[in-house]
């Protein structure tokens, strides 16, 4: 059987966290959570300790240190701890539990990753205002279309990954964060010919706790489709001469 580690990155998330885990546990009594909190002063770490759960553990890093470095450092813990499957998933609630099951099964059904997607028949994003529907839709648009991804939703961070995908992509040297660290996963998937299921998934908006996605982040991805494609299009060209 498979063993599967959930990795949470989290910076104040006190009022999520705790129902976030539970829910994952509940749904995957099997699996392991690995929280990764970034010394967030509301006290998230600690909570997830009070909850007392063996299968539930919190990687403390010293300071907020962004979203994709906190991803590589939970990834590397699973890895070393024995995982085959590789869930990543937001602390905020607006990732469901309940698709766990169907994420994590795919993945041992023998795809390379599941992607939760809010941009397949049957995804959705609701409580969003319009300019975060229009960014998320149009910014995966422009990455799929640039960097020829056959992906609805490449910045989704809600999913699973078999541990031999995750070593092949080597995701140790991803450097973007954010919504970008997301994207050039998924360039890595792509181009290492991994097979890449997407799953329908319903997104809310947070309700508790708040958004930590800036211009700044938006930006970098913008840039870094940019980087992608151009480097694509040298090696092609390479390639041809
Ligand atoms: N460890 C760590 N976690 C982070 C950092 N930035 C964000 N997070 C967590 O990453 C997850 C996603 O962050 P959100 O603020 O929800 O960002 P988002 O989902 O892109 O944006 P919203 O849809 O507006 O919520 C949440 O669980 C955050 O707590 C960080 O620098 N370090
Ligand atoms: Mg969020």
């Amino acid at each position: 059987m498979a063993t599967t580690f959930v990795v949470v990155p989290t910076f104040n998330e006190v009022d999520n966290v705790t129902r976030l885990v539970t829910g994952v546990l509940a749904v995957l009594p099997t699996a392991q959570v690995v929280v990764v909190d970034d010394a967030s002063p509301d006290g998230t770490a600690d909570a997830v300790e009070r909850l007392g759960d063996p299968r539930a553990s919190v990687l403390r890093r010293p300071g907020k240190n962004g979203l994709g470095a906190a991803y590589q450092a939970g990834f590397a813990v699973a890895l070393e701890r024995g995982a085959s499957i590789c869930v990543q998933m937001d602390a905020d609630l607006s990732h469901d539990p309940r698709y766990l099951p169907e994420l994590v099964s795919v993945v041992e059904r023998g795809a390379d990753a599941a992607i939760g997607s809010r941009y397949v028949p049957g995804g959705a994003c609701v409580d969003w205002p319009r300019l975060r529907q229009f960014l998320s839709r149009w910014g995966n648009r422009y990455a799929a279309g640039m960097l020829g991804l056959a992906v609805n939703d490449a910045t989704s961070g809600f999913r699973a990954y078999s541990a031999s995908a995750l070593t092949r992509m080597d995701y140790g040297s991803v450097v973007a964060e954010g919504y970008g660290f997301q994207v050039e996963m998924t360039h890595r998937l792509v181009r290492c010919g991994a097979r890449v299921v997407e799953i329908p998934i319903v997104f809310p908006d947070r309700t508790a706790g708040e958004s930590k996605l800036t211009y700044r982040i938006i930006g970098e991805a913008f840039r870094l489709v940019l980087k992608l494609a151009w480097s694509d299009w040298r090696r092609g060209h390479r390639r041809r001469l």
